[in-house]
């Protein structure tokens, strides 16, 4: 019986395994987001993907997260009148869909002064769609899908024991 509690155990914590597909990105890592930090580079080698999380963390009140849409607002550090910043200091952002996005900070001229500006490409969802290469990191898109296979064998095989009470 001992054995059949741990299965039960394993099954229930592998219910919560999924969510390690969605990354939290923490944007500059320990330094948060700031003033002064390259973040170009630190988006590098990096895969976004969709579902995938930007946390920016910061002092609330020193800074704000502000997303452009384009790539001439975004060089040009301009805020969009219709977009509300982010101020919580806190700011998760889900990565819904793909493509290129900006960020930037809106306060003062952390911007255009300080470089306080983030652009990172969005892939579709676990590197799935053959449509859409991802050039700069497939070894890392064939190793999520390769643990996503694996992972749902372990659970088809868990499920399939758990269904079997005669063996217990
Ligand atoms: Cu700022």
């Amino acid at each position: 019986m001992a054995s059949s509690s741990f299965l039960i155990s394993f099954a229930i914590a592998a219910c919560f395994v999924p969510s390690i597909f969605a990354i939290e990105h923490i944007v500059g890592d320990d330094k948060g987001w700031t003033t002064n930090f390259d973040y170009q580079t630190w988006a590098q080698g990096k895969e976004f993907s969709v579902g995938d999380k930007l946390v920016f963390n910061y002092p609330a009140g020193a800074h704000c997260v502000v997303r452009v849409s384009d790539a001439p607002s975004f060089q040009q550090c301009m805020k969009p009148d219709n977009v509300e910043a982010l101020t919580s200091g806190s700011d998760v952002i889900t990565l819904a869909t793909p493509g290129k996005k900006w960020y930037i900070c809106g306060v003062a001229e952390h911007c255009e002064a300080a470089n306080q500006k983030l652009a990172i490409t969005v892939l579709p969802q676990d590197g799935s769609d053959a449509s859409s290469p991802s050039p700069n990191s497939p070894p890392l898109s064939a190793a999520r899908a390769s643990f996503a296979s694996i992972y749902y064998g372990v659970m088809a095989f868990v499920i399939g024991f758990l269904g079997m009470p005669n063996l217990f």
